[in-house]
């Protein structure tokens, strides 16, 4: 139910069910599991690119799954959030290298959500977010409620989570909540020219960057400059750093290997 391919430093995952707009089953989180772990244990892999086949991104979890009979005993959704859910979110959000993540069409509950644990969301023109939780009766997961506040302010939050409404790309971008929208055509080689350029950088300090940054979301100041301070000790000691400064005082371009 995916498609996985490595090249050139960048680890591509594309979500393929397209005709459930690669909603969510077992087998799917199964398998995107294993392709997280094999992106964290090749050291080959610089950066992931996660994106979806066909018109849409994700429409969250897989409802078909889930439709039980009247009388039939409710089943445990957090357990699904426990054993699903939160392990892929955090697996992304841990990821010591940059994620980019290029949302291809629309992208409803849960799949509005994982986007967001990533590090740089281009989406499509005709891409679109849905909270769709509210209409089903059930609370926004996969980290919206603590990214979406963060990144859109509570009362934009609130409203996308109570009302469900599609809010398109542009918006999106607008308001702060992914990076870009690009031209529907374009959005494939856009993100594949991003992660390639990413995967020549020092990628070992942007996975400092990228975890600093998160950080600071539940840190005071002082807490951060201490990090700040840990960080860049651990950058410091970096090949790619002394390659940056050597390359910078030759006045030559830097070849940099990511440790
Ligand atoms: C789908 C789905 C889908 C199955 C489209 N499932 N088939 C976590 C833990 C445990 C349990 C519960 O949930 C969670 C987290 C969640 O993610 S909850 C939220 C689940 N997602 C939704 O509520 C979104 C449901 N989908 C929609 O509202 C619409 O499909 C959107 C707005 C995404 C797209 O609308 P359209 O462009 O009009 O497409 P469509 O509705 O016609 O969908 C195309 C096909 O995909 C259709 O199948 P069909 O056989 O009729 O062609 C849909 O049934 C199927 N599909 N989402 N989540």
């Amino acid at each position: 139910h995916i498609l996985f391919s490595v090249e050139a430093g960048v680890a591509t995952l594309s979500l393929n069910r397209p005709e459930q707009l690669n909603s969510f089953n077992a087998a799917m989180h199964g398998e995107v599991r294993e392709a997280l772990k094999r992106v964290r244990q090749n050291p080959e892999v610089r950066v992931l690119l996660l994106t979806g086949e066909g018109r849409g991104f994700c429409a969250g979890q897989d409802l078909a799954d889930r439709n039980v009979a009247p009388d039939a005993e409710a089943p445990d959704l957090g357990e699904s959030i426990e054993k699903f859910y939160n392990p892929l979110i955090r697996a992304l959000r841990d990821l010591p290298l940059p994620v980019i993540c290029a949302v291809n069409g629309v992208a409803a509950g849960a799949g509005a959500n994982i986007p967001l644990a990533c590090d740089l969301v281009l989406a499509a023109r005709s891409a679109s977010f849905i909270q769709a939780f509210c209409k089903i009766g059930l609370v926004p997961d996969s980290g919206g409620t603590w990214s979406l506040p963060r990144l859109v302010g509570l009362a934009r939050a609130k409203a996308l989570a109570l009302l469900g409404e599609r809010l398109t790309a542009e918006q999106a971008e607008q308001w702060g909540l992914i990076y870009r929208v690009v031209d529907d055509a374009e959005l494939r080689d856009e993100a594949l020219k991003l992660a390639r350029h990413l995967a020549t950088q020092p990628t070992y300090g942007l996975a400092l960057i990228k975890r600093s940054l998160n950080a600071s979301l539940n840190n005071d100041f002082d807490t951060q400059l201490d990090l700040e301070r840990d960080l860049q000790r651990l950058a410091g000691r970096s090949e790619d750093y002394r390659e940056g400064v050597a390359a910078f005082m030759a006045k030559r371009t830097p070849s940099f290997k990511g440790r």
